[in-house]
């Protein structure tokens, strides 16, 4: 079992605002310097970027002044021990992005997202990382006739294969998700995601980030879909988190609805060897509406105290007895096992 230990990262948008869809903030604005302080305080070193998170408002800036931004952010992070862990090109923003970016209906606002996504590249290696997330928000379809889902695919390949052509030091992680904002999505599994990879120009070069609450969306088991990327090597980051069935996109605290759930996706990263491939552990949680602004980023050291909580599960589980019932295959057994040790202080 692994002894190596756990790098966290966290995005200036887990220290959120409070809005939803029926009202607005209601917390003021996080200062990007906050966020840092916080992630000082949470023992997080790692920092997940959007595009513009690095560099504000990059859309009005010439490519040159846009890598020199980045420069200084990288400067600011070295002064003060953090690492960028990730930059995803923030398509869904954009007024063009309005119908999509990579698999838009319009030539032009397609033509805008690949030269956008090159630009997050720039911004990447700038920063000193080379991992670009892909998260295809809006690459999907409200009203199921309006795209071709065969071509669909093709442009999404499309899209890869200019982002690796950008560098050849450039690795994507897809991050899907089956629906929202989107009713479906065009990449909305794990499966898909390792597909279009394998179909690129150097498969070599493309994984996949999974976020616990976008697979229960899908109906699937995050663990399972954790290990079906790790048997590929191909789980490049997570976004720890949890979600209370089939409705909106929660972002809870880990292991909040189903802490079982969260053991066993804690259990495959360790039976992997997750924290000794140096991938980070991101927790895509959201502060709560009713959370005053001076404690909203509890959410994220409970999700952390929750996740190192059950990696010493995980590493005192009686497996030798867990053996023996796998191997008498009395499964009721291990499951009486597993609730007990679940339950024991
Ligand atoms: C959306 C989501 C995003 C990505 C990064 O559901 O998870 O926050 O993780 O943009
Ligand atoms: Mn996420």
């Amino acid at each position: 079992m692994s002894s190596a230990s756990y790098r966290f990262s966290i995005g200036p948008w887990n220290i959120g605002r409070g809005a939803d869809p029926f009202g607005p903030p209601v917390r003021p604005a996080v200062a990007f310097d906050d966020v840092l302080a916080a992630a000082v305080n949470l023992g997080f070193e790692g920092i997940q970027f959007h595009d513009d998170d690095a560099v504000p408002d990059l859309e009005n800036l010439s490519p040159s002044k846009i890598v020199a931004e980045a420069e200084a952010m990288k400067r600011k992070l070295d002064g003060l021990g953090f690492v960028a862990e990730f930059v995803a090109p923030r398509l869904w923003e954009h007024a063009n992005g309005i119908d999509g970016g990579y698999t838009s209906n319009d030539p032009a606002a397609r033509r805008w997202a690949i030269e956008r996504s090159k630009r997050a590249v720039d911004v990447a290696l700038a920063l000193g990382c080379d991992l670009i997330v892909m998260w295809p928000a809006r690459e999907g379809t409200a009203v199921r006739e309006s795209k071709d889902p065969i071509a669909a695919s093709a442009q999404m390949i499309e899209a890869i294969n200019a982002i690796l052509s950008a560098s050849p030091r450039a690795r994507i992680a897809i991050e899907p998700k089956p629906n929202e904002p989107v009713d479906h999505a065009f990449v909305p599994t794990i499966g898909h995601a390792l597909a279009l990879g394998a179909r690129s120009a150097d498969p070599a070069r493309v994984g996949v980030l999974i976020e616990s609450a976008h697979a229960i969306l899908a109906g699937l088991d995050p663990s399972d879909e954790m290990g079906f990327a790790l048997a590929a090597g191909k789980l490049w980051s997570v976004h720890l988190n949890d979600q209370n069935g089939l409705k909106f996109d929660q972002d809870k605290v880990f292991g909040a609805a189903n802490l079982r759930g969260a053991f066993d996706q804690v259990r495959v990263l360790e039976a992997a060897d997750y924290a000794a491939s140096g991938a980070f552990i991101g927790f895509d949680v959201k502060a709560q509406r009713t959370q005053a602004a001076d404690s909203a980023t509890a959410h994220l050291a409970t999700s952390k105290a929750v996740f190192l909580r059950l990696v010493e599960k995980v590493r005192s589980f009686p497996k030798q007895t867990a053996a023996q019932c796998i191997a008498a295959r009395d499964y009721e057994a291990l499951e009486r096992l597993v609730l007990e040790h679940l339950l024991a202080a």
